[in-house]
């Protein structure tokens, strides 16, 4: 087992290599790679920057070039559920890719032949986030996050996706990834920690809950790594 930890941003896994053993970087495709250990078991950390396009680069050579067997996301979100408020945790069903658009050919948003509007993340991997989020107290919300490569701010917008792919949150990576793992066949799970509501506020709330939402998950991740074995 090789646990491949994932984000966005700098900030998103900041707190993640801090806490790591006997680390290397490994610079590749233009980006770093930090590989070590945590409490024992083998991890390689990396953030991709910002979007649909490098979350797919990176989520890719974490996989064949790192050879990791499960990948796990960690980061922020636009809340759309009026139930997540800033700094909650919310772990993703399914993701969809909310900007992806051949309805002129009369398909549904988010569709293109044989792919899937809304692809599904890892039972087990969710099963286990519920059993460390009770074990921990903390709560835990499951829902479905829509993924594309715009910063919503904006009700209009953020309602739309809302309603169109039953999402409860948003951000820009998390469906590019949940496309690689599929593809290639390793079980994923992507955590993120409202930043904002996605709304005429979010970029000065982005600015302001960045970094305490993203070590709320952070957190969480590590924890979860504490509790993968036998999956
Ligand atoms: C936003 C980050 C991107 O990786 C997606 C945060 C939180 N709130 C969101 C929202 N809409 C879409 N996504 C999100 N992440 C990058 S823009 C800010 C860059 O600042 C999730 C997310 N409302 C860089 C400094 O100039």
């Amino acid at each position: 087992m090789k646990i491949a930890i994932m984000g966005a941003m700098p900030e998103e896994i900041e707190p993640i290599i801090s806490k790591l053993d006997a680390v290397t970087k490994t610079y590749y495709g233009e980006n770093t790679y930090y590989e070590g250990t945590y409490h024992g078991k083998d991890v390689v950390v990396a953030y991709s920057k910002i979007g649909k396009v490098f979350a797919t680069l990176t989520a890719t050579i974490l996989i064949e070039k790192f050879a990791c067997t499960h990948l796990l996301f960690s980061g922020v979100a636009g809340a759309i559920s009026n139930e997540l408020s800033i700094g909650d945790l919310v772990i993703a069903t399914g993701l969809s890719q909310h900007d992806l658009d051949i309805t002129a050919f009369g398909h549904p948003f988010g569709y293109v032949p044989e792919g899937e509007v809304c692809i599904t993340t890892d039972k087990n991997l969710r099963n286990l986030a519920k059993k460390v989020a009770q074990e921990k107290s903390l709560t835990l919300k499951e829902g479905n996050i829509a993924t594309g490569d715009q910063f919503v701010a904006d009700e209009t917008r953020k309602n739309w996706i809302g309603s169109t792919f039953q999402a409860d949150a948003l951000e820009m990576e998390g469906a590019a990834v949940a496309v690689v793992c599929k593809a290639l066949n390793v079980p994923f799970f992507i955590l993120r920690a409202i930043s904002d509501s996605a709304d005429m506020d979010a970029s000065f709330n982005f600015d302001t809950f960045l970094d305490s939402s993203a070590k709320i998950s952070a957190d969480f991740i590590l924890s979860m790594v504490d509790e993968l074995q036998s999956i």
